[in-house]
């Protein structure tokens, strides 16, 4: 069943039905300021963190309640509804809803007994408020007198955890004033160090009337549907005092037929002064018009940079519009909030976040490098990462997993043994878009003592794997490697890991090369060889590589196995670092195909654990086909179309990214539940009974690998050091696309021909009438903006 539907041109999803199965939902704002907000405006916000700044409350595992409710009652005739369809919930043959998220805000039009109101929700750019502007007009033949009801549920405490379970505590610190169109609520009123202020007011027409106690609000045994001062048409000018509090601010109107009106509520953390600047600034409700301008501006400018073209609607919307944004989003917000997370972590995770940077750097390399550089400085002097690191970060001071003061902040009393090797396809990236290969050079602290050069710091994290080497020659999986359910210990061989050191010295000999350090090139040439070695000795199986080694020489992923026979990770990341022969890459990406692929994406590895026989596999805590435990997981799934396009395979590649992506579940969103425009955490395989449904929305991985996978795997745009090489990868019955790609500061206007209908290889490349050799356009045959034709065949 289909609840919406894509448009491309306005970068919009726009909900049809608002009953979608789960909340639908999109991202205000940034963490300075955030904001979560439904389809039917369910969500909260806060100022800097989810847990701990949280002032407008949401219940967890609820049904998406409550939210930025605006209430619409009649009053010549009695009947109320809402600018969302939720909460009030009006029949839907009688209501009809369109909700347009968008980047950075969300409308909500909706049409009902002659009343047409839209409910616009954002966050202005580099503001810490927010801003519900609703228009409403009289769609009907006679005169309508309504009242407009905005109405916020305010926490009783910016620590989230407190205002739902410490009610004994949280209940008496907070009280409310009506000042001049606003609701102003303070916590800890007699401590003047304590205090936090809080407003929620209204600008473009007087207030009539105010609720700030939300039990009266709602009244008795009553509910957010059916709230009391909005059933009887008229506020109670209630105050909390010792009870819940709210904003609630009453506006009528009167609309003459066809005339429209707008209004404005606006919320934040701030006090009487600061929350009466902010009404003054809107004191001309078209600012909010501008304002929305200026954010969509921000954001499509950033998403313009890369645009396709490709006889497949589905990939052009993600790579144009979704999947690029929910690359913003995690990158910028990394696992701080959602209807999922609730913002109690208090850091960045470490393997997450350098991964994240993969997804934007194409579109803002700029961007990118500041958290590049905050990470190399969560890196150890050992050459190992920090397992989060936290939002206060002080490089050259902090403590490590060893450190009892940096486990007890961070709850991380051990090393993960991939953490640091993910910088090396990362920095690769960066290097390569960004033309700056001077910061191999910068020099960067460590984050408990010391510093180095960016190499050095590179050097460093092969160095923390090559101190912690198994009875087989392979990186050690510690705590874990990026499957966070496999406990391999200080003994037991990760074969991913290994195939991150095999990537990372690959790397390392390619910046060491353009550095002219050849005694580094032989150094790591060496290990590489050693490891290589190994790898074809130990890990290769008949047609499969294996996932690893406990420390008592159990094989992980071999076909000898009841469980967990064969896995999909060591499958492509043999082919990704490079260390599969082609014949070995064939083999065992068909492997993973035949017993792995599903439609609605591709299984981590087949059977689940059930019998719990193996102490390091704690993905058995999961049900079957869940989560580790042998479910979809997301983010793999983009290694493994990247892991096709480097053999060839654009058929396969297209068909594996048709089956993971969310859009081509959007006549399917029943099975999917989760929103049809953003990739979830993972998705229930063959052995659940709900086969097809996705969980944990908007921020995973997921984002990066698939972008990652859909740029430089089927489009093939993949930046080098001394320019850009085209070597797209599509699927065979593509005969013409076309890109616009930003490199360097120049444009090129990219159309590919595949007359042949060939999966991958290019014969041809024309650059503004002048062919070029080979498949890669030197930077300094850029002009400002270039036409550049692509022949494939
Ligand atoms: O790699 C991890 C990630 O860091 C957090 N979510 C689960 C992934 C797989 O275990």
């Amino acid at each position: 069943m289909q609840y919406g539907h894509f448009d491309e041109k306005n970068k919009e999803y726009l909900i049809t039905k608002p009953n979608t199965p789960a909340p639908w939902a999109n991202y205000l704002g940034s963490p300075e300021y955030g904001a979560i907000i439904s389809g039917n405006a369910g969500g909260y916000s806060f100022v800097k963190s989810g847990a701990n700044g949280r002032h407008l409350r949401y219940h967890f595992n609820s049904n998406d309640e409550p939210g930025r409710y605006i209430y619409v009652k009649d009053l010549e005739n009695g009947d109320y509804w809402s600018g969302s369809w939720q909460p009030v919930g009006k029949d839907l043959d009688q209501y009809q809803s369109v909700c347009h998220h968008g980047t950075g805000y969300t409308n909500i039009v909706s049409d009902y007994d002659n009343i047409h109101t839209e409910s616009l929700y954002y966050v202005p750019l580099n503001k810490t408020y927010e801003v519900w502007r609703m228009k409403v007009r009289n769609d009907g033949t006679t005169a309508r007198k309504l009242a407009l009801f905005g109405f916020a549920e305010l926490t009783n405490n910016n620590n989230y955890e407190q205002d739902t379970v410490n009610l004994q505590y949280t209940l008496f610190i907070s009280r409310t004033y009506y000042k001049n169109n606003k609701i102003l609520q303070v916590i800890n009123e007699n401590i003047p160090e304590e205090q936090t202020w809080r407003f929620f007011g209204a600008a473009g027409a007087e207030v009539a009337g105010y609720d700030g106690d939300r039990d009266t609000f709602l009244g008795e045994y009553r509910s957010y549907g059916n709230p009391a001062s909005v059933a009887n048409g008229e506020c109670s000018n209630s105050l909390n005092y010792n009870t819940n509090a709210c904003g609630a601010l009453q506006i009528n109107v009167e609309l003459q037929p066809g005339e429209e009106k707008e209004v404005a509520f606006l919320l934040g953390q701030y006090d009487e002064q600061g929350a009466s600047e902010i009404l003054s600034h809107y004191k001309d409700l078209s600012v909010v018009e501008e304002e929305l301008e200026e954010l969509k501006a921000f954001w499509h400018s950033k998403l313009n940079r890369f645009q396709v073209q490709t006889p497949s609607d589905n990939l052009n919307n993600m790579i144009n519009t979704w999947n690029a944004y929910q690359c913003f989003i995690t990158f910028i917000w990394s696992r701080a909030a959602s209807f999922q997370y609730s913002g109690l972590r208090n850091g960045l995770g470490y393997r997450d976040t350098v991964q994240d940077i993969q997804g934007i750097i194409h579109l803002d390399h700029e961007m990118a490098l500041e958290r590049l550089r905050l990470m190399i400085s969560a890196q150890v002097s050992n050459g190992g990462g920090l397992p989060l690191v936290k939002f206060d970060h002080n490089p050259g001071h902090e403590g490590t997993p060893d450190d009892p003061e940096y486990v007890r902040e961070t709850g991380h009393p051990h090393y993960r043994a991939d953490d640091a090797l993910w910088l090396f396809p990362t920095v690769i990236k960066y290097l390569n878009e960004s033309g700056n290969w001077d910061f191999t050079n910068e020099v960067v602290p460590y984050s408990d003592k010391g510093e180095d050069t960016v190499y050095g710091h590179l050097r460093q994290a092969l160095q923390f794997s090559l101190d912690r080497m198994g009875a087989h020659g392979m990186p050690v999986g510690l705590h874990a490697d990026w499957n966070d359910c496999l406990r391999l210990g200080a003994k037991g061989e990760s074969l991913f890991v290994a195939f991150q050191l095999y990537m990372g010295f690959k790397i390392f000999m390619e910046i060491a090369q353009n550095k002219n350090k050849p005694e580094d090139v032989a150094w790591a040439q060496g290990l590489l060889d050693e490891l290589d070695g190994n790898i074809q000795k130990y890990a290769w199986e008949k047609d499969q590589f294996v996932r690893g080694f406990t420390e008592d020489n159990y094989t992980i992923g071999s076909w000898e196995n009841e469980e967990g026979k064969i896995w999909m990770n060591p499958q492509s990341w043999a082919v990704l670092s490079g260390a599969a022969r082609p014949e070995q890459a064939r083999v065992s990406m068909d492997k993973v195909y035949e017993n792995l692929r599903t439609d609605y994406g591709t299984m981590l590895f087949y059977p689940p654990f059930r019998k719990y026989g193996l102490p390091v596999a704690l993905m058995a805590l999961f049900n079957a086909s869940t989560k580790e435990n042998g479910g979809i997981f997301s983010q793999p799934q983009g290694w493994l179309i990247l892991a096709e396009t480097m053999i060839g395979n654009g058929d396969r590649a297209f068909e594996y990214f048709l089956n993971c992506s969310p859009a081509s579940m959007n006549d399917k969103a029943e099975v999917r539940k989760l929103e049809p425009y953003v990739h979830g955490q993972f998705v229930e395989s063959k052995d659940s009974p709900y086969q097809g449904r996705a969980h944990v929305h908007w921020l995973t991985g997921t984002a990066s690998t698939v972008m990652v996978s859909l740029v430089e795997g089927i489009m093939g745009v993949q930046p080098q050091k001394d320019g850009l090489r085209l070597n797209p990868c599509v699927p065979s019955d593509w005969t013409e696309f076309s890109m616009v790609r930003e490199f360097r500061g120049k444009k090129l206007n990219i159309r590919v021909e595949n007359n042949n209908g060939v999966q991958k290889g290019v014969s041809r490349i024309v650059i503004n009438g002048e062919e070029i050799q080979g498949d890669l356009i030197p930077v300094t045959q850029l002009a400002a903006e270039n036409d550049v034709l692509v022949v494939m065949g």
